[in-house]
């Protein structure tokens, strides 16, 4: 390759601040001394050139054969096209949500099945993004042995990749971009070493995906969760063999306690909305604690939050509830921002352990929640790790973190909805296709003629289920 033409490249994204250095936290919550932002290039059109040139040489020189050229969205999106042009090989457009009307293909352009597919990225850190493009191909029957990206900042990115049969070949690997930086004076020895050690020390946090999520068992999980209510939660799955959530929607509070006394050893966990009780009391948290105790389930209060910070605060300890002295965990949405999470995270009345799942998706038909909603509301979480209990949502993609759990409502075995918008999914598809791991089981249960025999058959049927996946026997 031309040691001119790429030194000439490196120096240039110095200079439009696509690299920069300092302190900075990346979207994971670590801080790192280096930060790339390469969308400012399509700003410079003679760098676009001179990148798509170098990229288009390595391709020329490494990968012998490829049909197509497919870049991961978004930022490397215009450089595959100059690609696809300057190599004349024809381009797929990946899309990274499914249109909600007309062809629901997530692959654009004409290809046939076996061809195979050169994939073109900007920065891999984990290569996680570049695995999920690699798997939304694949579904098509396209073979991807070969990926061709800018920078590979050397953390771990490149052997995920090679385990997964895709060559990387890059531009630059950060050592090296770093070193020609260094040798020009635009930065100091300092900052180049502070680099090097940052890159030997930060390895990119375990990503995977979200079928590796799937395929850990529940005990395993426990180990890599930062949430001290997820811990329980994944060992009382473990010990009880139940990923069951009864949702006692009662309004007795006698009711709902008669209920739990007979399913209470068959559920992991017992949704809450203590809004709905037209007797509530202190006495029946004492009660409904004891039963907690004794069955060993922890309580979640699906009390869905959505104020502003200080409101939630109140509304989390104080009135006639003081859900925060009771709930083991809570639901909220993610809606106001980040005070939310910072009122829900104030330590209160000395007690920890205490946990959130944020709603990211809903069951409910024409709801408004949007992909790009989803997407910033698992960012947000990232940054409250010690609260964060995992997501309540419908899909395995939301988020990867083995750690977090997803709370899927949603579910029956003899529906497919009611009459005010709830949408029913069989067990076989929200665990095995869609990574629930508690699944919220409500009316179904309490409105069965004998909910005891229902919540066996329940927990059995789920359990299987989650047996299943974790063999690893998913299709
Ligand atoms: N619930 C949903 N869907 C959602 C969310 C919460 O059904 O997306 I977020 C709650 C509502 C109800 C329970 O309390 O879960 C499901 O009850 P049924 O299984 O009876 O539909």
């Amino acid at each position: 390759m031309d040691n001119n033409k790429l030194e000439g490249v490196a120096l240039k994204l110095f200079d439009i601040n696509a690299v920069k250095f300092g302190e900075f936290m990346t979207k994971s919550g670590i801080e790192t001394p280096v930060y790339f932002d390469l969308r400012v290039i399509v700003s410079y059109p003679r760098v676009m050139e001179l990148i798509t040139s170098l990229l288009c040489d390595i391709v020329a020189t490494k990968v012998k054969k490829y049909d197509h050229i497919c870049g991961v969205p978004y930022t490397a999106l215009p450089i595959a096209t100059l690609m696809s042009v300057q190599a004349k090989k024809p381009m797929l457009l990946r899309r990274k949500e499914a249109k909600a009307y007309g062809t629901k293909k997530m692959i654009e352009g004409h290809y046939n099945v076996g061809e195979t597919c050169l994939i073109v990225e900007d920065v891999i850190t984990s290569g996680s993004s570049v695995l999920e493009t690699v798997k939304e191909l694949n579904k098509e029957g396209l073979v991807v042995n070969n990926a061709v990206i800018i920078l590979d900042r050397e953390q771990g990115g490149r052997k995920n990749l090679e385990t997964n049969n895709v060559n990387v070949d890059a531009l630059f690997t950060m050592t090296e971009l770093i070193g020609i930086l260094e040798k020009h004076k635009k930065i100091t020895k300092e900052m180049s070493m502070k680099v090097r050690n940052y890159l030997t020390e930060v390895k990119a946090p375990v990503t995977g995906s979200s079928e590796e999520r799937m395929l850990l068992s529940y005990e395993k999980r426990a180990e890599l969760t930062s949430n001290p209510v997820a811990k329980q939660l994944f060992n009382i799955m473990s010990i009880k063999k139940t990923n069951l959530c009864l949702s006692v929607d009662l309004t007795s509070s006698i009711k709902i306690l008669e209920l739990l006394e007979k399913v209470g050893e068959y559920i992991c966990l017992v949704k809450t909305h203590v809004d709905i009780i037209e007797d509530f009391s202190l006495d029946f948290i004492t009660r409904l604690k004891q039963l907690a105790q004794r069955f060993n389930f922890l309580i979640l209060e699906d009390r869905k939050f959505a104020d502003i910070g200080n409101t939630v605060l109140l509304q989390y300890q104080k009135g006639l509830y003081k859900i925060s002295e009771w709930a083991d965990c809570v639901t909220s949405h993610s809606l106001p921002g980040e005070g939310i999470l910072k009122s829900l995270s104030t330590p209160c009345n000395g007690l920890e352990n205490r946990g959130v799942f944020l709603l990211a998706e809903m069951s409910s038909e024409g709801n408004l929640i949007s992909p790009e909603y989803r997407e910033v509301t698992v960012n947000m979480a990232s940054k409250y790790p010690n609260i964060i209990t995992g997501f309540v949502c419908q899909n395995k993609d939301t988020f990867k973190d083995p750690g977090l759990i997803q709370l899927t409502p949603g579910v029956q075995l003899e529906s497919a909805k009611d009459d005010l918008g709830q949408v029913y999914n069989s067990p076989d598809k929200v665990i095995l296709d869609n990574g629930a791991d508690i699944i919220v089981v409500g009316r179904g249960i309490i409105a069965a003629k004998s909910p005891e025999a229902q919540a066996v058959i329940y927990r059995d049927t789920l359990w299987k289920c989650y047996l299943k996946r974790v063999s690893g026997k998913l299709e």
